[in-house]
C-alpha cells in the first residue's frame, strides 16, 4: 500500500543522479514502493535505467545500523548511545592530534554516487582536528586525467555528446555505466543517424560497442599504442585544426609532439593493438574529419597500464582536432564545487607519492599506515565509502586499517570497513535527509539538485551534518559566542544571514573552516532541506566565481543577492534547477590563454613506450576486475536479492577459452591471480576476446554472518600494481589463470 502521492528525489546508484518520483508505502510507510523517472528534472528529463526500480533494497536493507557501535577488547561490538559515542570519538581523535599532530588523522570518502554533503560538513571536523590528508575513490580512477588536463587546458573537460557528430568512448561502456545524462537515448540517437559516427575502444563487444559504427576491439592494455596510431595518422595526413592550434598553442609544442610521435611506426603500433589496420584508419579519418568530436575515457583505460599517458594522448587528440569550445565538443563547465582539481599538492608524508587535487593516491594508503615512519597515519575517519572492499589489495588494506590507533566509520550499514572500526556511527539514509552531489558537469546549462528528505531518519541514526556538528562541539571548535552574530541574523532573513556570514565567518581563519556546521546550526530553513544549509556558502563562492553564468540563469545582482537567490531556489526546487547558463565562447575564456600540447614528462614517458614486459606463463589470462553491469552499483546496495539477473556475479569468459578449459556455462572455476584466488561461476560470452576474462564490480559483500555472495574483486588485486605518476590501480589488467574447480 502507498499513500498515492509521488514525491521527488533522485537515484543514488551512479553519478548521473537521475531525477525520480517515488511513492512511499509498506510497513510504517518507509518503503519505496513505486519508482519512476521525474520528467521535471533538468538533466534526466524522465529518464531512468533499470536499477532504481529496486532502490528499496537500499532504503530497507535489513542490515541498516540503528545504533552507534563500540568495539570491545574481544573484537565484538556493543551498542552505545550517541552522547557517549560522540564524546569518545572526539576524545580519541583529539588525543591523536595532541600527541602526533593533525597530520596523523586521515580522512577517506565523503560520499559516493549520490551523497556529497557529508564530505562538505566533514571539512569542519577535519579543521577542528587539524587533519590535513585525505582521499576518496577519485584517487583510484580520475587523478591522472585531472593532472594532465589541468596542465593542458586548465581543468578536466566534459563533452557534449548530444550535439557531436563523432562520439568516442575509450574504455567506457556508457550503456551500463552511464556518466552522461540519458545515456541510452543519446547513444541510440548517434547510432541511428548516418551522419554521425560512434567509435568504441574496448576489448569486449559491449552493449555500447554493439551500437557502434566502429568498434576497435583492442588487445587488453594496448590503448597507448592505439592512440599513438590515431594521433600519428592525423599528423601524417594533416587532419588537424591548424587555425585552432595557431590561436591557442605555442608553435614549438606542435613540433615537439610531432617529433615524439614521428619516432613510431604506425603499422607497428596498430599491430600491437590487434585491430585491423583499415578499421583504425577509418576511425582516424572520422575523428580528423569531425565537425565536433565528443570523447570520454573511463576505467578501461584509467585503471590500466599507461593510464596517465593514455589520458595525455587522449587530450592531444582533442586539442589537435580543435575539439574544445564549440557545440558538440569538449567544454569546461561552471561548477559549484571543483571536484576535478588537477592541482598538485605536497607529496604524501610517508611514500612521497604525488598528491593531485588534494587526494592521496588510494594505492599508497596502506603504505602510509604500515610503517614505523613518524609521520604515518594513526587514525582514520571513513565516511560513505568502503575502502576495505573497494581499494586494491583488500588483505593488505584490512591489515592497514587494523594497525590504526583509531578507526571511525560513518555508514548506513556494517560494511566490510565498518567491521574493522573502533567506532561505527550510523547515518540516516539518503532518503532520510537532504542530499546532493557535485557531479553536475553539464553545459551550456548546468544544473543542481538538492533532494529533500522523504522520511524522518530511522530511529537511532543521524544525518552526517548533525554528526559533524556534534563532533565539532565536542572538540570545542566553536562557542555560542561565535554563533551569536549568525543567530541574530537568522531572525532577519536570508540576506542578513549571508551578510553576517561574509562579515563574521569568512574573514576569521578560525571560523571559516567551520563554516558548514556554523550555517547548519544557525540558518532557519525547513527540516526537509536542513542539510542543505552548507549550500549558502557554496552559492556565495559560485556567485563570486561564475557571476555572469549565474546571472544568465536568473541569479543576477550583487554577489550577495545572487547567492541568496540561488540558495533559496536550491531549497525550493524539488526537481532541481539550472544554476548556470553559458555561451560556447565562454569555454576558451575559462581555459588558460595558452593551451599546452606538449607536456615534457608525458613525452618522456611516450619515448619509453616499448616492448611489453614478458608475461608470467603461470598467468596467461588478463582479468578485468570490476565490470559495470545491469545490476551492479559499487557497494551501495548490499542485499544480493536486488539483482534481477546475474545474482552471483559470473566471470565472463570467451568461447575459445571456455572450450580450451573444458568448462561450460555455469561451471564453477577457480580464478587465480598473483594476489589471491576465488571460486566463481563462468558465463560463456561471445563479447569476450580470447585471453580476456571479466568479473563484475561491487560483489562479494555480505552481512558478516554468512559467506558473501560473489567475488570481492580486490581480494584478487594488489596495491603495488599502479600507475607510476598518480598511483591509480591496474584493476582492468590483472594477470590471471583459471583452474577447474
Ligand atoms: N551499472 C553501474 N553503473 C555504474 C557503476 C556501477 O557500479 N554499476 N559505477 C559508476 C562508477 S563509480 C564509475 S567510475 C563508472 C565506470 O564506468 P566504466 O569505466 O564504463 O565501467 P567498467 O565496466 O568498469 O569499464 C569499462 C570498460 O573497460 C573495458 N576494458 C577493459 N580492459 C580494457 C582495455 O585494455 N582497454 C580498453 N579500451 N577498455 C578496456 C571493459 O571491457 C569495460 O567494458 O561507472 C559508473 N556507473
Ligand atoms: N577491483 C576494482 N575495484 C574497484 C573498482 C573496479 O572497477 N575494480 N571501481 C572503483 C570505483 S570507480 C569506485 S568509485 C569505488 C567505489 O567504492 P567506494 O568509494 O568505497 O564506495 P561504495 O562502494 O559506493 O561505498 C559506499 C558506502 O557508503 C555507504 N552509504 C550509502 N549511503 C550512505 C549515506 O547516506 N551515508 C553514509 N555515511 N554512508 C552511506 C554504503 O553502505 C557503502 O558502505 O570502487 C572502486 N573499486
Ligand atoms: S542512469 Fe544512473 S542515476 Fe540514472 S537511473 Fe540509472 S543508475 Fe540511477
Ligand atoms: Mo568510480
Amino acid at each position: 500500500m502507498s499513500d498515492g502521492a509521488w514525491k521527488k528525489t533522485a537515484c543514488i546508484l551512479c553519478e548521473c543522479n537521475c531525477g525520480l518520483e517515488v511513492m512511499l508505502g509498506g510497513e510504517g510507510g518507509r518503503h519505496l514502493v513505486k519508482v519512476r523517472g521525474d520528467r521535471a528534472h533538468p538533466a534526466s528529463q524522465g529518464y531512468a535505467c533499470e536499477k532504481p526500480h529496486r532502490l528499496d533494497h537500499y532504503q530497507s536493507d535489513p542490515g541498516r545500523l540503528t545504533s552507534p557501535l563500540r568495539r570491545r577488547p574481544d573484537g565484538s561490538f556493543e551498542a552505545i548511545g550517541w552522547d557517549v559515542a560522540i564524546r569518545e570519538v572526539a576524545e580519541r581523535l583529539a588525543r591523536v592530534r595532541d600527541v602526533h599532530g593533525g597530520g596523523a588523522i586521515f580522512y577517506y570518502g565523503g560520499g559516493g554516487q549520490g551523497n556529497h554533503l557529508p564530505g562538505a560538513y566533514a571539512t569542519a571536523t577535519r579543521r577542528a582536528l587539524g587533519s590535513r590528508h585525505r582521499s576518496s575513490a577519485l584517487a583510484q580512477e580520475k587523478t591522472g586525467e585531472f593532472w594532465v588536463a589541468a596542465r593542458m587546458m586548465g581543468s578536466a573537460t566534459r563533452a557534449d555528446f548530444e550535439h557531436c557528430d563523432v562520439a568516442l568512448f575509450l574504455g567506457k561502456n556508457p550503456w551500463h555505466s552511464h556518466s552522461i545524462p540519458r545515456a541510452r537515448v543519446t547513444l541510440r540517437a548517434i547510432a541511428a543517424d548516418p551522419a554521425r559516427t560512434l567509435i568504441v575502444v574496448d576489448p569486449r563487444r559491449t552493449e555500447t560497442a554493439e551500437l557502434a559504427d566502429i568498434h576497435l576491439a583492442v588487445r587488453p592494455g594496448t590503448d597507448a599504442w592505439l592512440l599513438v596510431a590515431l594521433v600519428g595518422i592525423l599528423l601524417a595526413e594533416g587532419r588537424i585544426d591548424r587555425a585552432f592550434l595557431e590561436r591557442h598553442v605555442a608553435p614549438g609544442e606542435l613540433a615537439a609532439v610531432q617529433a615524439a610521435l614521428g619516432r613510431f611506426s604506425i603499422p607497428d603500433a596498430i599491430a600491437r593493438t590487434g585491430v585491423e589496420p583499415a578499421l583504425v584508419e577509418r576511425a582516424a579519418r572520422a575523428i580528423g574529419g569531425a565537425r565536433a568530436l565528443a570523447s570520454f575515457e573511463d576505467l578501461g583505460v584509467q585503471m590500466n597500464h599507461h593510464s596517465t599517458l593514455v589520458s595525455y594522448l587522449h587530450r592531444v587528440l582533442v586539442l589537435l582536432t580543435g575539439s574544445l569550445g564549440k557545440p558538440g565538443s569538449h567544454y569546461l563547465p561552471a561548477t559549484l564545487v571543483d571536484i576535478a582539481s588537477g592541482e598538485e599538492k605536497a607529496p604524501s608524508p610517508v611514500a612521497g607519492a604525488r598528491v593531485v587535487g588534494g587526494l592521496v593516491p588510494c594505492n599508497v594508503v596502506a603504505d602510509e599506515i604500515l610503517t614505523d615512519h613518524p609521520a604515518r597515519y594513526r587514525a582514520m575517519l571513513v565516511e560513505g565509502a568502503n575502502p576495505a572492499h573497494s581499494l586494491a589489495g583488500s588483505p593488505r588494506m584490512r591489515q592497514a586499517l587494523a594497525a590504526l590507533d583509531t578507526l571511525v566509520v560513518i555508514d548506513v550499514a556494517l560494511s566490510e570497513t565498518a567491521r574493522l572500526a573502533h567506532y561505527v556511527l550510523p547515518a540516516a539514509s539518503q532518503f532520510e535527509k537532504a542530499e546532493a552531489t557535485f557531479f553536475n558537469l553539464e553545459f551550456p546549462r548546468n544544473h543542481f539538485h538538492l533532494r529533500r528528505r522523504l522520511l524522518p531518519p530511522l530511529a537511532g541514526t543521524l544525518p552526517e551534518a548533525e554528526i559533524h556538528a556534534r563532533l565539532c562541539e565536542a572538540l570545542g571548535a566553536f562557542s555560542e559566542a561565535d554563533l551569536a552574530p549568525l543567530r541574530e541574523a537568522a531572525g532577519q532573513g536570508l540576506t542578513a544571514c549571508a551578510m553576517a556570514f561574509l562579515q563574521h565567518v569568512l574573514p576569521d581563519p578560525r571560523l571559516s573552516g567551520l563554516a558548514p556546521v556554523l550555517l547548519y546550526r544557525t540558518l532557519a530553513i525547513p527540516d526537509e532541506v536542513r542539510e542543505g544549509a552548507v549550500l549558502l556558502g557554496i552559492a556565495a563562492r559560485a556567485a563570486m566565481k561564475h557571476g555572469p553564468s549565474l546571472a544568465r540563469a536568473g541569479f543576477g545582482g550583487s554577489p550577495v543577492e545572487a547567492a541568496c537567490a540561488l540558495f533559496e531556489r536550491m531549497l525550493a526546487a524539488e526537481s532541481g534547477l539550472v544554476f548556470a547558463v553559458d555561451e560556447w565562447d565562454e569555454v576558451l575564456r575559462r581555459a588558460p590563454r595558452q593551451l599546452h600540447l606538449a607536456l615534457p614528462d608525458m613525452l618522456a614517458e611516450l619515448s619509453r613506450l616499448g616492448e611489453a614486459p614478458p608475461r608470467d606463463p603461470a598467468f596467461p589470462l588478463v582479468l578485468s576486475a570490476g565490470e559495470r553491469r545491469s545490476f551492479t552499483a559499487n557497494t551501495i546496495i548490499r542485499d544480493p536479492a536486488w539483482r534481477k539477473t546475474d545474482a552471483a556475479g559470473a566471470l565472463r569468459v570467451s568461447l575459445a577459452d571456455a572450450l580450451a578449459l573444458g568448462v561450460g556455462n555455469g561451471a564453477r572455476v577457480r580464478l587465480v591471480t598473483p594476489h589471491g584466488a576465488a571460486t566463481v561461476p563462468v558465463e560463456l560470452s561471445a563479447a569476450m576476446q580470447p585471453g580476456h576474462v571479466s568479473l563484475p564490480n561491487g560483489l562479494g559483500v555480505g552481512d558478516g554472518a554468512g559467506p558473501p555472495v560473489g567475488v570481492a574483486p580486490n581480494e584478487l588485486t594488489g596495491d603495488g600494481d599502479r600507475d607510476p605518476f598518480v598511483g591509480t590501480p591496474w584493476h582492468k589488467h590483472v594477470p590471471a589463470r583459471i583452474e577447474r574447480a
